[in-house]
């Protein structure tokens, strides 16, 4: 397979300082050298350039933290990733999970799309309804068309459906963002789910119900991973995936033969501990790209 890296320094969508630096640290993990190794053709976009919040002014509209750059930056990666080949596998490497405003429509390619988003968080809040501000919290919810026009429409008119998405690993969302997912119709996997029904049904349903769609996008937070596993995020839950959990559900994906994009985020130098999140986020790449135990 064709695969095509871009990363998106930013970490103007996040409460804390350093998932800028998620790029690097990924790369440093060899990435690229893990997927040559089962036989794709990897090459290097670089970076989305994307400007430092020292030279910024944090609220430049009301309660939207950091919104022209995060637009901007969004816009850079979505025009990147869908001037790319139909066929090439896109991996966009965050950043914090902003950054999916402008690479889940860009991996679309202008097709429709199933997203499954991989999250201790559903990231569905509006500017109304988040209690933070920070943008990270809401990329889903502009994806489906809600929340500010201009962030719900960084791909034209292009959106996700509601039905087209399914959530796996939430153990936290806010009071009103619940209601808003809940409104939408969103398949969600809480943790709950997870422990209950075994992460080998919640791929099979998840493949099943989005039998429809030709494109599958796999957007992984680190953070739906437990803390132990991955300490390098800013916002980490107690209670989430296990090490094998994750490498299952990339597996299961994997065998379908069905995902055509995938994003890492929110890595976290700055807070993990000698590159071990950005090191496991890249095992969880090379599982959904064919790594097998035997
Ligand atoms: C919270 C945290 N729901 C917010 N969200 C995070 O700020 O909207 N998303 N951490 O990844
Ligand atoms: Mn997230
Ligand atoms: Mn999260
Ligand atoms: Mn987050």
């Amino acid at each position: 397979m064709d695969i095509s890296i871009l990363g998106i320094p930013m970490d103007l969508g996040a409460g804390r300082r350093g998932v800028d630096m998620g790029p690097s640290a990924l790369r440093n993990a060899n990435l690229d050298a893990a997927l040559r190794a089962l036989g794709h053709q990897v090459r290097d976009l670089g970076d989305v350039p994307v400007r430092v919040p020292e030279t910024l002014n944090k609220y430049q509209d009301q309660g939207l933290v950091f919104l022209e750059e995060i637009l901007s930056a969004c816009t850079g990666a979505y025009e990147r990733l869908r001037d790319l080949d139909a066929n090439t596998f896109p991996i966009a490497l965050g950043g914090d999970h902003s950054v999916s405003m402008g690479t889940v429509p860009g991996a679309a390619r202008g097709r429709r799309s199933g997203v499954v988003w991989v999250d201790a968080h559903a990231d569905f809040n509006t500017p109304g309804s988040s209690e933070s501000g920070n943008i990270h919290g809401m990329p889903v919810a502009h994806l489906t068309g809600l929340g500010d026009a201009r962030l719900s429409s960084i791909a034209g008119d292009w959106h996700a459906r509601p039905e087209d998405i399914v959530m796996i690993g939430l153990r936290s969302v806010d009071p009103r963002e619940r209601e808003l997912v809940a409104e939408a119709g969103i398949k969600t996997y809480t943790m709950k789910d997870v422990d209950q029904l075994g992460m080998t049904r919640i791929a099979q349903e998840t493949l099943e119900r989005l039998g429809h769609l030709e494109r599958l996008h796999v957007s992984f937070d680190a953070d739906a991973l437990d803390p132990v596993v991955c300490p390098g995020v800013g916002t980490p839950v107690p209670g989430g995936l296990s090490y094998r959990e994750g490498h299952l559900l990339m597996e299961l994906f994997a065998e379908s033969g069905r995902v055509t994009s995938l994003d890492l985020v929110e890595v976290n130098p700055i807070l993990d501990v000698r590159n071990q999140t950005a090191e496991v986020m890249v095992g969880m790449a090379a599982s959904l790209l064919g790594q097998r135990i035997l």
